[in-house]
């Protein structure tokens, strides 16, 4: 055949990019013969670079049909270093006797500019990969990089003060500037102040004061505490001339380091920011989102701009929300670096570096020292807001579905039947756009007349109801918000004054102003008076980034940030707000359209308080910021039913938890495309750990539920039955996060941070430091390979113990199973489960109590009403030692009714099963003990749970 006369798997340069294999990912083995480089497969390659355009063209020699070429690039900047695809080569010729063919390029590169580029050649057949890198030849871009740095050189220190333990420096422009995208800011202020011993803020800022910076009650930025820090776990120095600054730990570790060697201290500009600092080889970088990407982002190849857009589950895109946030996990211990800034931007890991490209506002930079992983979460949430406090009932399973059979009152219910029926756990009936008349907010359809009816009745079985609301307010005459809002006056103009129009779900619409005074009463007074047909118990609120099926006219900067992807650059504009919009305040829609959607959700969350004061409110939103947690709760929006996707819906739980959004979870079976039987299947085995936790499928497709398959109704039923066992140690979790930030759905880093082999693993997470879920990813598994963390852990199933050192083990994992461990030393709190977390709640207590090495366990327990802002609750810890288990009530304001049942000892080391079981001392009648496979069972209690007990065994 022709290509073993060609093409080679990789032979050619001994030398390949790294980059070049990550994004290939697969060098598979040849199974086609010998191969053989061949030197002149490509020739006559000519090109131009204009206006951030590549375009060329080159001659290839021909290859079968059967198979297909792409032409990749790798630009080079200096600090831009990405392979992409978005140059698209053209096949020229068909009659493949033809020796060469003549192919062409063209696309859009890194704005930055490029100095070169090189091409190759993958032929693609059958899954197999063959190479041919054209011996690595460069081609050089002289009129490449239009914009040169060479005058970029930076500012200089001219004043210092220090007041009151925060450090001013003024700064001026040194020389003429470089005016790379906008003029120069001449005069700058930078302000060092310290925020506690672990939590450092670095503001620089335009010394006039002029531009655009966050206000505090929408985006918090914390208050330095008042008492005097004594000893500092940060160091930080700077230097004059040019100015750059240093973040250190005291032991002389640097951190953060904007000095980089090649690159400007720092670029000041009225519409371009340009910062960056040093970081380690191969360096350990988590968060920066939204993101569809591995948990640990990749430390050379990573550009996530911050942008929110209305884009599904995408890698190499920006998507729903913007939290410009990493840690940073460095020999065991974690930092974390927080940019407070609301503008689009572009952030960068290349080798060894890190780059912030900012396209307004200031430089506002927070850093927290953590040390451990819930360390530096506590300190990040203390900067942006804790984490609401969720309602119990939404760590139920929730069903939701895009029109379908969803269309009608009955079509709902019928779905909430068959589910009932199945047996299987549910919570929470949502209703998306099709409840709605002519999809306008607050309305109901005809469809839907008697649908508050039936919320009614779901109210009766302890069931809840969550309604889609999207901000698009439809432009109808006599349609009251519209009406409403135009008499408050608090929709979105043009600066000329006159409304914005844009196209959503009901045709032309208008959009809140949520900077508007008026917005949070017009939004409350809607939202109650819809309450009033519709008695929902919680808010969905969708296409908040905020999403527009047209693009506006609007401002875009010179400075093109990655708005789409892959460098697929579109327009800051692009189906979305006019960046020209002026807000109440004056500000531009430029600079807050990042804020949108977590405005709105704060504004929705004030209206469900002031409908139900004094409870917790539930709002679940897809475009968030930092600090959008303590107000709501995330999905992420629209996956595929794919299995990337639901590997992929590990990372982006995770990295919210370091977002300060710890109950978010994925569509689950995904949202668009069909699915299949063995996809939703282990969807429905991982979906079942994620925090939040909803089934949810798009308009068009075939149904998707549970209950329809026997496999899937199956693995739900077991992976659901251990969630809603788990419902104490769960909402414990939930409780912890909202009072610390501690993170729930965990990275197995979070409680190894020493452990390097954990630092990549994302395709596991324990919930919290005691249940280990091992979930099967891949299509046809019938087994799974995981990483068992050091300790004892025990099998969720058997009880038996799987591991007692680390290291990786492959578990059987059939079509219904889950693999799921409990880790030894950690006791368990558990009820007996029923199919609402209603009725769950009113069943029984017991405990699971894993033992570790030295036969020691211990944990708490959580309990309030449920539902109430400042709840009465009751605490208890759990410390099992020996044959002794004390529990001890250290808050004692709820009354739990349930009694503790029984406890399960893993891990029990004997021979026999104790003979008596004593409570405070005395023999307990009716207790008993049995002991089987190490596993000992003392059921037969009746323990309150309102008091301190000790139990024994002997
Ligand atoms: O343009 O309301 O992500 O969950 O089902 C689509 C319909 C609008 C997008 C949401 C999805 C929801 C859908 N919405």
């Amino acid at each position: 055949m022709w290509f073993t006369r060609q093409l080679t798997v990789r032979t050619g340069r001994t030398t390949i990019p790294l980059l070049m294999l990550l994004f290939l990912g697969c060098f598979c083995t040849q199974s086609h013969g010998q191969y053989v480089d061949d030197p002149s497969a490509i020739v006559n390659v000519t090109y131009t670079y204009e206006n951030y355009v590549l375009s060329g063209s080159m001659m290839l020699k021909s290859f079968p049909d059967n198979m297909n070429a792409y032409i990749y690039y790798q630009t080079y900047d200096g600090v831009w270093n990405l392979t992409g695809t978005t140059i698209t080569a053209h096949w020229q010729w068909e009659n493949a006797d033809v020796t060469y063919g003549n192919w062409s390029f063209s696309g859009a590169v890194s704005p930055y500019g490029i100095s070169k580029f090189y091409v190759y050649l993958q032929l693609v057949e059958s899954g197999a990969t063959y190479i041919d890198d054209n011996n690595g030849q460069y081609y050089f871009v002289n009129n490449g990089a239009p914009r040169s740095t060479k005058n970029c050189t930076g500012y200089n220190v001219v004043h210092t003060s220090v007041a009151n333990g925060v450090t001013n420096l003024n700064l001026t422009l040194n020389g003429n500037g470089c005016a790379l995208y906008s003029p120069d800011v001449k005069y700058l202020t930078v302000s060092i102040t310290p925020y506690t011993a672990e939590v450092v803020r670095i503001k620089i800022a335009d010394t006039g004061n002029t531009r655009w910076q966050l206000p505090a009650d929408v985006v918090a930025e914390g208050t330095p505490s008042s008492e005097t820090i004594k000893t500092k776990s940060y160091t930080v120095s700077y230097t004059n001339s040019p100015f750059t600054f240093k973040v250190a730990r005291p032991s002389g570790e640097v951190l953060f380091d904007t000095s980089v060697s090649g690159l400007p201290s720092l670029i000041f500009e009225e519409e371009y920011l340009e910062i960056s600092s040093v970081l380690p080889d191969n360096a350990n970088i988590y968060g920066l989102g939204d993101m569809a990407d591995s948990f640990r982002r990749p430390p050379d190849t990573t550009l996530q701009t911050l942008w929110n857009l209305d884009q599904g589950t995408t890698r190499k895109n920006n998507a729903y929300g913007s939290h410009p946030v990493y840690y940073e996990l460095r020999d065991g211990l974690v930092h974390g670096v927080f940019l407070r800034n609301s503008n689009g931007m572009d952030i960068a890991l290349v080798a060894g570096q890190i780059t912030y490209r900012v396209i307004g506002g200031v430089l506002d930079f927070y850093f927290f020292l953590g040390s451990t992983p819930a360390a530096a979460v506590e300190q990040y949430t203390s900067i942006i807001g804790k984490p609401a406090f969720v309602p119990r009932w939404t760590l139920g399973f929730h069903q939701c579905r895009y029109g379908g059979t969803w269309v009608s009152t009955q079509g709902i219910k019928a779905t909430v039947d068959s589910l009932q029926q199945a047996g299987l756990y549910l919570d929470t009936v949502w209703a998306d756009i099709n409840y709605m008349n002519a999809y306008e907010d607050f309305t109901l359809g005809s469809n839907f007349s008697d649908w508050n009816a039936y919320v009614a009745t779901l109210h009766q079985e302890h069931l809840y109801h969550v309604p889609i609301v999207d901000p698009g307010i439809a432009i109808t005459n006599g349609y009251g918000p519209y009406q409403d809002g135009l008499s408050s006056d608090v929709f979105l103009k043009w600066p000329n004054g006159s409304l914005f129009f844009g196209q959503v779900w009901p045709g032309v619409t208008v959009w809140a102003d949520w900077f508007h005074p008026q917005a949070g009463n017009w939004w409350t007074n809607e939202i109650e008076k819809f309450h009033q047909i519709d008695s929902f118990d919680g808010l969905w609120i969708d296409m908040n980034e905020a999403s527009n099926f047209v693009t506006p006219p609007g401002y875009e900067p010179a400075y093109q940030i990655n708005n789409d992807g892959a460098w697929g650059v579109t327009g800051i504009n692009t189906r979305t707000l006019s960046t020209n919009l002026t807000h109440y305040s004056g500000v531009t829609e430029y600079n807050v359209h990042n804020l949108f959607g977590h405005y709105e959700a704060i504004h929705t969350h004030n209206a469900l308080s002031a409908l139900n004061p004094g409870n917790r409110t539930f709002v679940l939103s897809r475009s968030t910021f930092a600090g959008s947690g303590h107000v709501a709760q995330k999905w992420n929006g629209d996956n595929a039913a794919t299995w990337d996707d639901l590997y992929l819906s590990i990372p982006q739980v995770m990295s919210n938890q370091l977002f300060g959004i710890p109950m978010v979870g994925s569509d689950i079976c995904g949202f668009n495309g069909e699915t299949t039987e063995e996809l939703c299947n282990r969807w429905a085995q991982l979906g079942a750990f994620y925090p939040f936790s909803r089934h949810h499928h798009s308009t068009g497709m075939n149904d998707s539920f549970f209950f329809l398959w026997e496999s899937v109704t199956e693995s739900a039923l077991n992976a659901y039955t251990i969630r809603y066992t788990l419902l104490p140690y769960l909402y414990g979790l939930m409780q912890q996060a909202s009072s610390t930030g501690n993170a729930v759905f965990r990275p197995l880093w979070y409680d190894n941070p020493s452990d390097t082999t954990t630092y990549g693993i994302d395709t596991q997470f324990t919930l919290g430091n005691g249940i280990l879920v091992t979930p099967v990813l891949t299509e046809g598994a019938t087994s799974v390979t995981g990483y068992f963390p050091d300790g004892v852990w025990y099998d969720w199933y058997t009880r038996g113990v799987e591991s007692t050192s680390p290291g990786y083990r492959t578990l059987d994992a059939n079509l219904t199973h889950v693999n799921v461990h409990i880790k030894g030393g950690v006791i368990l709190p558990a009820q007996y489960p029923a199919k609402t977390t209603y009725s769950t709640t009113q069943n029984p207590y017991f405990l699971i109590a894993a033992l570790d090495s030295n036969g020691m366990s211990s944990g708490g327990l959580y309990v309030d009403d449920g539902v109430s802002v400042n709840p009465a609750y009751t605490q208890l810890t759990f410390a099992l030692s020996g044959s002794t288990l004390t529990i001890r009530v250290s808050q004692n304001f709820f009354y739990i009714g349930p009694k503790l049942n029984s406890v399960q000892v893993l891990g029990f080391n004997s021979p026999s099963a104790p003979s008596t079981i004593y409570l405070n001392g005395r023999p307990l009648k009716g207790a008993k003990a049995t002991l089987s496979q190490q596993v000992l069972n003392i059921t037969g209690l009746s323990i309150s749970l309102n008091s301190n007990n000790v139990l024994q065994w002997k």
